[in-house]
């Protein structure tokens, strides 16, 4: 298959992109971070979405260098940003749980900060409630790794994993992401509001902060708005964007 092709012989910049969402701070306007998508432009099959080809590259073997690219490249690109003045915001990360459970995760990820000169509150990690239920004594403790190095820890597609609210309690997490499935036309569902509504004052009472993902209309977010949701992100805000673009999105809004 083509994959191997590209990362055996580590051609990851000719195919592979980072895309840039940014995530809006519902009460100030402000852009607070952005999440890091993968894409792969593939000379056979065209844009391919990271929804089809994570998987591939998990049963294949090749998703372990494909993540250490994306945590390189972030790291690279965050600090080429602040360098530049362009941008302070926090970056987040998707990573498989092949990465997220090797040994030296913690490790790889000291390598890539110091490497590129980063402090570490620049850099988020996003897991989902399945990553961290398939061994949850080791995830916690490589949370609590990723916390006392300074890194920021977000727990992504919320609601949508089997999650144990008795470990969320004690885990370190900053950030909350609501999944888009509970987003999606929350203003006319009574059950998705009522869903909605729980999750962030529970995160708030955690001393989390709370990211609705998938936001595309305008009534949604003035139903997050008042519910006191923090920020948000989706397709009214932006999609995802290609680094040049993101940056000039960034300045077209200061
Ligand atoms: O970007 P959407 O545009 O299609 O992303 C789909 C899924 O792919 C999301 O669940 C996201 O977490 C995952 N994903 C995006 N980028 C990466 C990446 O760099 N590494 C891993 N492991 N997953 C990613
Ligand atoms: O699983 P994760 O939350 O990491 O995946 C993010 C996915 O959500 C990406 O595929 C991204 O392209 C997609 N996405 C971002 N904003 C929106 C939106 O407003 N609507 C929909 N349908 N998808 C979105
Ligand atoms: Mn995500
Ligand atoms: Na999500």
């Amino acid at each position: 298959i083509s994959l191997h092709r590209v990362v055996n012989s580590q051609q990851f910049t000719e195919q592979f992109e980072i895309y840039y969402q940014p995530v809006v701070n519902i009460s100030s306007g402000k852009i607070i971070a952005a999440e890091c998508l993968l894409r792969w432009h593939s000379p056979e099959l065209g844009l391919v979405s990271p929804t089809e080809f994570i998987p591939l590259a998990e049963s294949i073997g090749l998703i372990m260098p494909i993540d250490q690219w994306v945590l390189q490249s972030v790291c690279k690109q965050m600090k080429i940003w602040l360098d530049a003045r362009i941008s302070d915001l926090t970056l987040a990360v998707n990573l498989s749980v092949i990465e997220f459970n090797q040994p030296d995760f913690i490790q790889k990820i000291v390598k890539f900060l110091k490497i590129n000169n980063l402090e570490p509150q620049y850099l988020e990690i996003e897991l989902t409630e399945s990553m961290i239920m398939q061994d949850i004594t080791s995830a916690i403790a490589t949370i609590n790794k990723l916390q006392s190095l300074g890194v920021r820890i977000a727990i992504d597609d919320f609601g949508t994993g089997y999650s144990s609210l008795i470990y969320l309690k004690n885990l370190p997490v900053n950030t909350l992401k609501i999944d888009r499935y509970f987003i999606h036309n929350v203003d006319q569902d009574p059950q998705k509001s009522a869903i909605t509504k729980a999750l962030i004052e529970m995160a708030h009472n955690l001393n989390m902060q709370v990211i609705a993902e998938g936001v595309e209309t305008e009534a949604e977010l003035s139903f997050l708005r008042q519910k006191s949701c923090d920020a948000m992100q989706g397709f009214l805000f932006s999609h995802p964007l290609p680094a040049a673009e993101f940056e000039k999105f960034l300045w077209n809004k200061k």
